[in-house]
């Protein structure tokens, strides 16, 4: 019997290949998920959240856009405030000797400026009722009232690629791309992208549900970045670098996504 070349023959051999094809494919994506899940597990972080990690990394700064507003609730929506960590606040906090340090801002005299409370108290108020998720898979509503990010910049720009005058509006794209924060001891440092930093919704914050922050929430400023996760929104700011190289970020060097956004 010659039914080696048979229409029927050939139908089943390609059928064979492409069962062969599936399963390789299926394999690779079992391979990749256990690949996910043999990564780095510090911090207790939750399996849904790692295996979005290797995906979110590559996919952040095409998604984001700094006009997509994270919900705003009202105060009656404000749950129990929570604590978290507290790297780089290993001393007690000296009101008196804190300054805030930022550098790269543009058409600066100096090469570091040094700001006081005096000064972040003198800049435009926003107050904002947000929730604020850890990592770790909690999260707390909250209101936060500070210095928008966008207004502080408006003060001391960012320096830009071309080094034409920084337009934070039209020009978004020519500012230099990261922004560092770190605590005054740098024991804890974030690394941020310039377009989460100018989020409508980026605020330097002093004051939470009404209260003066305390100590363990970050006195006397703190950064609240709903686009982010927790791990960003750095408590005891004491630095601000805009950069054009890509910061170190404390997380990011235990293997966590570098941009950390939701
Ligand atoms: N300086 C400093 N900031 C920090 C951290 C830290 O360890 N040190 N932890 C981060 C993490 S993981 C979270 S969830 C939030 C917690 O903020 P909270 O203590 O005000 O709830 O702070 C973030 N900012
Ligand atoms: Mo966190």
């Amino acid at each position: 019997m010659k039914s080696e070349n048979s229409p029927k023959r050939e139908m089943t051999k390609l059928t064979r290949r492409g069962l062969i094809w599936g399963l390789a494919y299926i394999s690779g994506i079992f391979g990749i998920f256990r690949f996910l899940d043999k990564s780095p597990n510090a911090k207790g972080i939750t399996q849904p959240f790692r295996k979005a990690q290797g995906l979110n990394e590559k996919l952040w700064e095409k998604l984001f856009s700094p006009s997509r507003r994270v919900p705003e609730y009202s105060k009656d929506r404000v749950t129990p405030e929570r604590f978290n960590e507290t790297i780089g606040m290993e001393e007690d906090l000296d009101p008196d000797s804190w300054k805030l340090l930022v550098e790269g801002v543009h058409g600066a005299s100096k090469p570091v400026i040094e700001l006081t409370m005096k000064d972040i108290l003198a800049m435009p108020v926003t107050e904002m009722t947000t929730e604020f998720f850890c990592i770790e898979g909690w999260s707390v509503i909250q209101t936060w009232k500070g210095v928008l990010m966008r207004d502080f910049m408006n003060r001391y720009p960012p320096d830009t690629l071309s080094g034409k005058k920084p337009d934070l509006v039209n020009a978004a794209q020519d500012l230099v791309p990261y922004v560092a924060m770190t605590t005054p001891n740098e024991n804890y440092f974030v690394g941020l992208d310039m377009g989460s930093v100018i989020h409508a919704q980026t605020m330097l914050c002093y004051e939470m549900n009404g209260q003066p922050l305390t100590e363990e929430h970050g006195a006397p400023l703190r950064l609240v970045i709903p686009v982010k996760y927790g791990v960003k929104n750095i408590k005891r700011l004491g630095k601000i670098q805009y950069r054009k190289d890509r910061p170190a970020d404390y997380w990011a060097q235990q293997g966590y996504d570098w941009y950390a956004g939701l």
